[in-house]
């Protein structure tokens, strides 16, 4: 099984809507293995998104992202980095068709609710970025055989 790491943004905390998204993903019938409510130090919100540092955007990310807690996350599934981005919609939520969580939550690019890792690599790296080993937890589920056999 695949894992991803997952971040609900300051605005879906804000917005009372942890519990929407939540839902949304666990009726997919996604796993989650590891969920922390925590505020993001400014340089560990530097190193999540490095690939984007030098970006006119970059100091306004990194206001947001810091303004309030969130909650990080890990869930597993199959082939569930991809399914968690078609779930989110595009970056911009103004081009995420309705159905997705960005197109039927969200106005802004700014303020998109969610962060989803958007390959293999960047998920191993995200995920030790923000969880040790004793965070994750692996268990089992009885009704993992319902939802992939
Ligand atoms: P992603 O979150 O869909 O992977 P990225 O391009 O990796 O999108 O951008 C990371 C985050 O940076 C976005 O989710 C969004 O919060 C923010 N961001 C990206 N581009 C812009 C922009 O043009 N204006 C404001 N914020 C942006
Ligand atoms: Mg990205």
């Amino acid at each position: 099984m695949e894992r991803t790491f997952l971040m609900l943004k300051p605005d879906a905390v804000q917005r009372g809507l942890m519990g929407e998204i939540l839902g949304r993903i666990e009726a997919k019938g996604y796993k989650p293995v590891a969920m922390k409510f925590m505020r993001i130090p400014k340089e560990l919100a530097e190193r999540h998104y490095a690939e984007h540092k030098g970006k006119g955007f970059f100091p306004g990310l990194i206001e947001y992202m810091t303004s309030g807690p969130v909650l990080v996350m890990v869930w597993e599934g199959d082939n569930i980095i991809m399914g968690m981005r078609s779930m989110m919609g595009k970056t911009n939520p103004q081009d995420a068709p309705l159905g997705t969580i960005r197109g039927d939550l969200a106005q802004q690019t700014g303020r998109n609710l969610i962060h989803g890792s958007d390959g293999p690599e960047s998920a191993k790296r995200e995920i030790e970025l923000f969880f040790n080993d004793y965070e994750i937890q692996d268990w089992k589920r009885s009704l993992d055989p319902w939802f992939t056999e």
